[in-house]
């Protein structure tokens, strides 16, 4: 029987477990990349396993989300990374020089290889062939360590793409109509694979914004096959000695398949609050907008800026519409003013922002009261722009520029024909922004250099056989990590300081939330299904943690999110009857019992409810390793442990 791409890249890179859909496997990671909201904490973690000099192929840190300095914590989470980066053989990436993904994929992705990256967007690298995962940083401070990382082995979901795209159609289109087709929730548990003559038509950039937003899916990742176009992709960024061609074998047997005629594809629009509220462009109808922002690690390529410049050429932004463009990378940015398509897009009156992530996580240009905006980005959630009656649509650039002209949301077919846009054969290559770490031989004599605001790693507990504790929240469904533990401008310079950073912990729900958990000292939070879903910010179980929270009974759980938690040593429980949850109160005492035998076991455990006096069922399915992770009280003593140094 004929393999998928996927299965290829993780059987050549099994460490461990069975190759068997639904087991926990162990795969050897190549690469890793960190970012600087969830890196500072990884290298926390990675300071305090006690190991020396990273053990990867490539580890690269780059600086790309907290670059708005209006105190002293971001400056000096900068400078501590850099510092770690430099005496751990780690690539600096400085601010400026771009969002993590765009430069990862420009710079170092190499096709057949893998990558963990502590960003739920890192298969953004999927689109050049690799096996590219987004996950927490303890998760990957292990790997750099050379640690193997465990996924459960996931079914493979194949997208075949046929056909070609009509004009002002465009990649994004595509990923908005997989997200309308099988939702948020579609792709839990699943690498979905693209394969089809339609891919052929597809650049590098195209395909990372289709693997990118894979990770709205829910998946695990996503992966176009290495060919031709992949070639000369690398070949232009001076790499094509990295080249390998990869494909799935002719055989090869999928658990479900995805059919597209791009050619039948029109301009989508992801509706408020979720990227899987899609609907036409047409058929939302002419809605008047306040502002449009394009960049993000989704849509911030230079085909994308060629075509939003080619929109704007010779025309000004409507009146009422703030238009921002953040280019990707300081590539991107280089060759649009060598091109001459940066000034193009200044004269109609655009704000040029930063390479960086900037609106897309609440870094500035936080939307008017009730105010409507078209992004080019991945994530619409409720709140996350910085205004929390924002509307939030997300549209492909081609839309959002051709709509920042008309001053509502405007079909860019309206255009007409559309002409040709290729690549350059040669990008500009300048890596100048990129430190290399010192040799080994003088790592001791660089000084890591801590600010103020780093405070430890929280403290986690063993598990114990019985948690009773009352309930001090109760949420629905789809809770996203955004809803957990907020981000923007004010609250991410807090992201090295545990202590103060929960104050702020599920504050959108439910604004007495931290004081309520801390006052009960231990608590359990209910949710519905598909909670945690976006982010990989390990926050979102590190301030629960912090609060007390000791385990949380949920319907469902997104995969980074419940991977988090175990690595925190706080227990996720599903209902078993998912009817259960309705019976649960906030403010009711669980008795959860017989947990220690019950995960050694079936991994079926009660719950009483003290105040209904029902008991009903939850389950807790855990691997061998998760077991033990859970039972010392989480990831990072468990490793420590491993490696035998002091706990
Ligand atoms: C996001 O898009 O939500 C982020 C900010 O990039 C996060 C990481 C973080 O919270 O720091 C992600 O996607 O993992
Ligand atoms: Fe940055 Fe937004 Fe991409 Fe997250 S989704 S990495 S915040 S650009």
């Amino acid at each position: 029987m004929g393999l998928t791409l996927a299965e290829k890249i993780i059987r050549s890179h099994l460490t461990g477990g069975e190759f068997r859909k639904g087991s926990e496997i162990g795969i050897r990671i190549d690469q890793t990349l960190t970012q600087d909201a969830t890196g500072t904490m990884a290298y926390i973690e990675f300071e305090a396993m006690g190991i020396g000099q990273v053990r990867t192929e490539r580890s690269v840190a780059y600086i790309d989300h907290n670059t708005l300095q209006s105190g002293f914590e971001n400056a000096d989470d900068h400078r501590f990374i850099a510092s770690v980066a430099k005496k751990h053989g780690i690539y600096y990436s400085r601010p400026g020089n771009g969002i993590c993904h765009q430069v990862h994929l420009e710079r170092f992705s190499v096709p057949g290889k893998t990558l963990i990256g502590s960003d739920s967007h890192t298969p953004t690298c999927g689109g050049i062939g690799m096996l590219a995962i987004g996950a927490g940083g303890l998760d990957v401070a292990v790997a750099m360590g050379g640690g193997s990382y465990y996924i459960t082995y996931p079914e493979i979901l194949n997208v075949r793409l046929t056909g070609r795209l009509k004009p002002w159609v465009s990649a994004k289109d595509i990923i908005l109509e997989v997200l309308r087709r099988i939702s948020v929730k579609g792709g839990v548990g699943k690498i979905v694979e693209y394969s089809g003559d339609g891919i052929e038509g597809l650049s590098v950039p195209e395909r990372a914004t289709i693997t990118n937003m894979g990770a709205e899916l829910g998946a695990t990742t996503s992966i176009f096959p290495s060919d031709g176009v992949t070639r000369r992709f690398l070949a232009a960024q001076g790499r094509e000695d990295v080249w390998v061609p990869l494909a799935a074998d002719p055989d090869a047997v999928y658990d479900g398949v995805i059919e597209i005629d791009l050619s039948e594809l029109e301009p989508l629009a992801a509706c408020p609050h979720s990227p899987d509220n899609v609907k036409s462009v047409t058929g939302i109808g002419r809605m008047s907008i306040d502002q449009v922002c394009i960049g993000s690690c989704t849509n911030s390529s230079l085909f994308d800026m060629m075509k939003v410049a080619y929109i704007l050429k010779g025309k000004t932004v409507h009146p009422d519409v703030s238009l921002t463009v953040s280019p990707g990378s300081k590539q991107v940015f280089g060759m649009m003013a060598e091109l001459g398509i940066l000034d193009t897009i200044i004269q109609s009156g655009a704000r040029i922002l930063e390479c960086a992530c900037g609106p897309c996580i609440g870094m500035g240009q936080s939307p008017n009261s009730k105010g409507v905006s078209l992004r080019t980005f991945n994530r619409n959630f409720e709140g996350r722009s910085g205004t929390k009656d924002a509307m939030i649509y997300l549209v492909s650039p081609e839309t959002a520029a051709y709509s920042a002209l008309c001053g509502y949301l405007a079909d860019p077919r309206e255009l007409g024909a559309m002409p040709e846009f290729t690549l350059p054969d040669r990008f500009r290559i300048n890596d100048n922004m990129i430190i290399k770490p010192v040799d080994e031989s003088e790592s001791g004599l660089v000084e890591i250099l801590r600010g103020p605001n780093i405070k430890e790693y929280p403290e986690t507990e063993e598990l114990r056989d019985t948690i009773c504790a009352p309930c001090s929240l109760k949420v629905g469904d789809n809770i996203t990590t955004d809803h957990i533990m907020p981000a923007g401008a004010k609250i991410l310079p807090l992201r090295s300081n545990i202590p103060e950073i929960s104050k702020h912990c599920f504050t959108v729900c439910d604004r007495d939330f931290p004081e309520r958990a801390k006052s009960m000292g231990n608590s359990i939070i209910v949710g519905g299904s598909n909670y945690g879903q976006g982010s990989s910010r390990e926050h979102a179980a590190l301030a629960p943690l912090y609060l007390g929270i000791r385990a949380v009974i949920a319907k469902s759980f997104a995969r980074i999110h419940r991977q988090n938690l175990i690595n925190a040593g706080i227990l996720p429980l599903e209902f078993v009857d998912p009817a259960d949850y309705d019976t649960v109160s906030q403010g009711d005492t669980l008795e959860i019992s017989g947990i220690l035998s019950s995960i050694d076991g079936d991994g079926i455990i009660p719950v009483k409810d003290a105040e209904t006096g029902k008991t009903f069922m939850t389950k807790c399915l855990l691997s061998d390793r998760m077991k033990n992770v859970m039972k010392c009280g989480g990831l990072l003593k468990f490793t420590k442990q491993s490696l035998g140094s002091e706990v």
